[in-house]
């Protein structure tokens, strides 16, 4: 079936390799990335497939109403892959406003235009929600998050999160808006912002400057490649059942200062430096604040249901992940230039 589909936050890391995925394998398709190219949005994440005829780019914002409107007016889309969100848990703590603003409003407003052009027919229509394992809140030294884990969100993030995934749930048991939402593990790949560990942590290396670690970097988080995510992605849309929550995640923890010890090892190696160089780097500063301390998620029922595993170990995606930044450099610096810096003065 050839597909009309508006894929939201296609600019940013996840959304990229997600529109990219679509748009090599789906040629058939029409794919819309709209994104508003916040500070995290980057069309340079995107000039390998952005003359390709299936792909359109629209600049614009979620939280505009009636730019949304005319959008779903000019394309009549069917599907919706909704990724659009401010995503950075830090900066949630500095300004939650603006995660209220666009992750919550901006997906109602998404939820409502859609189903004002859906209602009369949801015949082959889908809503698809990319959310996050941080909606369960924080585990113990045990346990796993499941489908049916109680929502507990402990950051502005992740309650801004939390409350789009109940208006995804809200319109599809009130309105039976054809929705399924996907609460992932952290990822890691190319194109990552350097605010969040891994990128942030090659970046330092490279530079010789501190690589920070809150608290005593004994937060536990489980990491997932991020084009198994996309896989995922595709996997779900395509197959996922109406109406129903996947996991996704690696079966993958770590915890913060073992993975970026392997990731000193592997910086030290790649850039020849004589083992244990990086590592000196390595500096504890003030914890989060309310810093969740463990993510585990357990991803057996979109396995079980739709086949889906992760293809990669972890050690191979984190070198593959430290070649593409030392191979792309120029990337790096646009992205850590201007506001990067005030942030960066702030935060640490
Ligand atoms: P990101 O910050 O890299 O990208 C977000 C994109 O959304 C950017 O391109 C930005 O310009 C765009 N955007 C922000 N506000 C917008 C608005 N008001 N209107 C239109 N576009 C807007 O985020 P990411 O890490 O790629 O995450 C993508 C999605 O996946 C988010 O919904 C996030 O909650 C979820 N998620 C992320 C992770 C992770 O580890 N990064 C894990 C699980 C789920
Ligand atoms: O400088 C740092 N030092 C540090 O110790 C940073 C930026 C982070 N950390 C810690 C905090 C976390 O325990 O590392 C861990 C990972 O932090 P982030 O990369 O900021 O990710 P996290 O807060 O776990 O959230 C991520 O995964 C879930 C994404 O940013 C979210 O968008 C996603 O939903």
């Amino acid at each position: 079936m050839k597909r009309k589909l508006l894929i939201t936050g296609g600019a940013g890391f996840i959304g990229s390799h997600v529109v990219r995925l679509f748009v090599n394998k789906y040629p058939d398709y029409q794919i819309v990335n709209l994104d508003a190219l916040t500070y995290a949005g980057n069309l340079e994440n995107l000039s390998d497939v952005k003359d390709q005829p299936n792909y359109i780019f629209e600049k614009g914002d979620i939280t505009d109403e009636a730019f949304i409107d005319q959008l779903f007016g000019k394309y009549q889309f069917d599907g919706v892959i909704h990724l659009a969100a401010e995503s950075h848990v830090d900066r949630s703590i500095m300004d939650p406003l603006a995660f209220i603003k666009t992750n919550v409003l901006g997906t109602a407003v998404l939820l409502n235009i859609a189903r004002k052009y859906w209602k009369d027919s949801y015949d082959n229509k889908l809503f698809y929600h990319v959310s996050t394992d941080e909606v369960y809140g924080s585990l113990g030294a045990e346990g796993f998050f499941h489908e049916t884990t109680p929502y507990d969100p402990r950051s502005p993030y992740s309650a801004s999160k939390a409350s789009s995934d109940h208006f995804v749930m809200a319109y599809h048991h009130t309105y039976h808006l054809p929705a399924i939402i996907s609460n992932c593990s952290n990822n890691y790949g190319s194109h990552h912002f350097p605010e969040k560990l891994i990128p942030l942590a090659i970046h330092n290396i490279k530079n010789n400057k501190p690589v920070p670690v809150y608290g005593k970097g004994e937060n536990v988080r489980d990491w997932l490649y991020v084009n198994d995510h996309a896989r995922a992605i595709d996997t779900i849309f395509h197959r996922g059942r109406i109406g129903e929550t996947y996991n996704i995640g690696g079966f993958n923890e770590w915890k913060n200062i073992d993975l970026i010890q392997l990731l000193c090892r592997i910086m030290d190696k790649k850039l020849g430096r004589p083992e244990g160089t990086s590592a000196q780097l390595i500096t504890f500063v003030k914890d989060r604040a309310g810093h969740d301390l463990r993510y585990a998620i357990d991803a057996t029922k979109l396995n079980k249901e739709l086949g889906w595993e992760p293809s990669l170990q972890f050690e191979e995606g984190l070198e593959k992940t430290v070649d593409w930044y030392l191979a792309n450099e120029e990337w790096l610096q646009h992205v850590t230039s201007g506001n990067y810096q005030k942030y960066y003065q702030e935060q640490y």
